[in-house]
């Protein structure tokens, strides 16, 4: 048995979070299985046998974005003639879609526009608060905030304030790619470096904003890319406790300008999640994020220390235009069906991990309980 995993195993029985040169071992360490089972228990601990979902819509209103970050495959620049920005109709029209499917959160993303003023985000906001109240918006990552603050030349806290006033719930971790500026200047040279990434997502939980945050993995960087990334967003979490999950991002490699890289396989996967489990003992969610995992390893991470899968999505663009192979959408039943058969209780969440309905496996009870 590997020493790490000994050391890993006394720290969690002491209750000790584990050091960043244990969480490096892990990486480096080929036994899968052991750190898989070290994670499953830490989960356990948390969050039982429960695995959350959400019925959710994805929308990504414009794929126009002032970067060319490298590993994105959904950008474009203005004047491309696949470059398209939704009107505000249609984006209501796709919420209303959402809400006649059931959905309780829309999660509204998209690139950094040239053109667009701050107006129209704000409007944007306004007009689905108000016809679609019982929707939960999530919205804007903290690079859009930034952006949109460049944009109007106010402040930051005044940018969130306003959002947050026309109906901003909560906000997606989307953009922190790697944190460290060696990885991110080769991938995202044009976005804002991580230690802003990370200010903004401290001012967005300082205004009572939950947020997630999410990791691109799998592409030029290492394992202390990784750790060193994961150690900037305890240290914020034990700052704030504004985070809600962590979403490892599996790189999809198509169409991108990082020809070397492949993406990662579904062992490198499953051990970033189960590390991300362990390591980030002061976040309450791990999520697997089914489009960019595929469904069958997004599946098997429920044994590896994961207790989220994301939701419906509907319409996912970013993932898809990079050559992800999983679906572009799944039904509730799907989601149930597949956290069931992992012999887990499937609980449809609300976006702030309130549980609304939970589905206990089939062989204990044939309906569904309202918890
Ligand atoms: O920030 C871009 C990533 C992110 C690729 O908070 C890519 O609940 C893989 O953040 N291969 C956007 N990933 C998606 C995102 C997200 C998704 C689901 C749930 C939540 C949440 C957040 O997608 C970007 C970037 O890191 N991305 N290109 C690619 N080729």
């Amino acid at each position: 048995m590997s020493t790490v995993i000994e050391r890993v195993r006394a720290a969690l029985a002491a209750g000790e979070r584990i050091s960043d040169a244990d969480a490096l071992a892990l990486f480096e360490s080929d036994d899968l299985l052991a750190i898989g089972a070290l994670a499953a228990q830490v989960n356990r601990r948390k969050n039982g046998e429960r695995v959350f979902f959400n019925v959710n819509r994805h929308i990504n209103y414009t794929n126009i974005c002032v970067n060319q970050c490298r590993f994105c495959a959904f950008a474009r620049e203005a004047g491309d003639p696949t470059g398209y920005a939704y009107h505000l109709d249609q984006i209501l029209r796709k919420a209303a879609e959402a809400q006649a499917a059931g959905a309780t959160e829309l999660h509204l993303v998209g690139g950094l526009h040239p053109e667009l003023p701050f107006e129209f985000y704000l409007r944007m906001m306004a007009t689905l608060k108000a016809n679609f109240p019982q929707l939960s918006i999530k919205a804007f990552t903290a690079v859009e905030i930034d952006y949109f603050a460049r944009l109007a030349d106010l402040p930051v806290e005044q940018v969130i304030r306003e959002l947050k006033r026309l109906g901003l719930d909560s906000t997606p971790g989307g953009g922190a790619e790697i944190l460290g500026e060696t990885v991110r200047r080769q991938i995202c040279p044009e976005k804002i470096s991580g230690e802003r990434w990370l200010e903004v997502t401290e001012k967005l939980h300082q205004a009572g904003l939950k947020s997630n945050a999410t990791m691109l993995f799998g592409h030029v960087e290492g394992y202390a890319d990784r750790v060193d990334h994961l150690a900037r967003l305890r240290a914020l979490q034990d700052r704030t406790g504004g985070f809600q999950a962590f979403i490892p991002l599996a790189f999809q490699p198509d169409n991108t300008r990082i020809p070397e890289a492949r993406g990662p396989g579904g062992i490198d996967c499953l051990k970033t999640l189960a590390i991300s489990r362990i390591y980030l003992d002061n976040f309450d969610h791990i999520k697997a994020y089914w489009i960019m995992l595929g469904l069958k390893v997004a599946q098997v991470a429920l044994a590896f220390g994961v207790n989220d899968l994301d939701g419906t999505v509907v319409e996912e663009k970013i993932g898809h235009d990079a050559g992800a192979d999983s679906p572009q959408a799944l039904s509730k039943d799907e989601i149930i069906r597949q956290i069931q058969a992992a012999g887990k209780i499937a609980v449809e969440r609300d976006t702030h991990y309130q549980p609304l309905r939970v589905y206990p496996a089939p062989a204990e009870n044939a309906d569904a309980q309202t918890d």
